[in-house]
């Protein structure tokens, strides 16, 4: 990766009054997390994730979709923050106000890393939510609690059968509105937005990087392969999350 580009691009980080960054599963990589489309490995080798992550994937078959959600869950749990989701943190507690991130990921590895306020557009893989709405109004609430559930794969309401499932978004839900908006507004304010390990296959998260672009914002992706955001980028810089990231965002001046 050429440094006059590196230099040329944190020069743009030093004048911006607001930085967005835009991560995908590539920024979690180096957490030993696989990405989305590397998550099928092993044991789920043999199946497509947009399958598995949709309400039409865990109908069919709510156990193997659980128990894909489960081991994904626990890789996460043992995952720590790499560096460039330490920089990133770092970089948030020395300009408050300053960088806005916005995140794909499932994983709470910004959070870990001490970003504050980090805008989850795809949810958290980390939080038990009801498949339906409880059919029979459990013990008087509105809703089953998940800690109702009976155990089992994937846990059940022992008194209307609800299953639960991971709170994430899936491949035909609706992305939380709030959090949309927010990433919107975001990726409009942003003089300088940085794109990190995401392939831009999925909408309409990778359409921010656009809606960057046409605010005028100065658009770069931090990825070690070409991505379908390539054309929308003013710069890309080859590489990965955890050695770009302290580099770009490094206060003192590289050696
Ligand atoms: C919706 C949670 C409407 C689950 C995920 C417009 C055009 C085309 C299609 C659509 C469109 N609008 C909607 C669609 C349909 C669909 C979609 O986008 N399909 C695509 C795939 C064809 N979108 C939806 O269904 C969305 N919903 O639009 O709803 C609606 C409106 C109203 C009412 C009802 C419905 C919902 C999409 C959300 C899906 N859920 N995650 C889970 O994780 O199990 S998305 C999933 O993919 C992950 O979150 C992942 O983050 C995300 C994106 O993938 P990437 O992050 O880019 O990961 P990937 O593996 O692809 O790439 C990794 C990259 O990292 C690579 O480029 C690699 O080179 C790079 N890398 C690797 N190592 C490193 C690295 N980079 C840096 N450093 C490294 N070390």
């Amino acid at each position: 990766m050429a440094q006059e580009s590196l230099d040329e691009v944190r020069g743009w980080l030093a004048e911006a009054p607001r930085i967005a960054v835009l991560t995908g599963a590539g920024m979690s990589a180096e957490s030993g997390i696989p990405t989305f489309r590397d998550a099928l490995t092993g044991l789920w080798a043999r199946f497509d994730p947009q399958q598995l992550a949709s309400p039409e994937g865990f109908a069919a078959d709510p156990a193997l979709v659980w128990n894909w959600y489960a081991s994904r869950r626990a890789g996460v749990i043992e995952a720590r923050p790499n560096a460039g989701h330490l920089a990133l943190a770092d970089y948030g507690r020395r300009h408050p106000g300053r960088l806005g991130v916005v995140t794909q990921n499932v994983d709470d590895l910004h959070q870990r890393a001490g970003s504050e306020e980090v805008i989850r557009l795809h949810g958290d893989i980390l939080e038990d939510r009801w498949f339906d709405a409880c059919r029979r109004h459990a013990r008087g609430a509105n809703v089953c609690d998940p800690a109702w559930a009976e155990r089992g794969s994937p846990p059940a309401c022992a008194e209307c059968g609800n299953r639960v499932r991971p709170g994430v978004v899936w491949f035909g839900e609706a992305l939380p509105v709030a959090a949309l908006d927010a990433a919107e507004r975001v990726a409009q304010e942003c003089a300088v937005m940085l794109v990190v390990g995401t392939s831009g296959a999925v909408h309409p998260a990778a359409g921010l990087a656009c809606s960057a672009r046409r605010a005028g914002a100065r658009v770069v992706i931090v990825n070690p392969q070409a991505s379908e955001l390539d054309g929308v980028a003013h710069r890309r810089l080859q590489g990965t999350a955890a050695v770009l990231l302290p580099l770009l965002l490094a206060e003192e001046p590289l050696a």
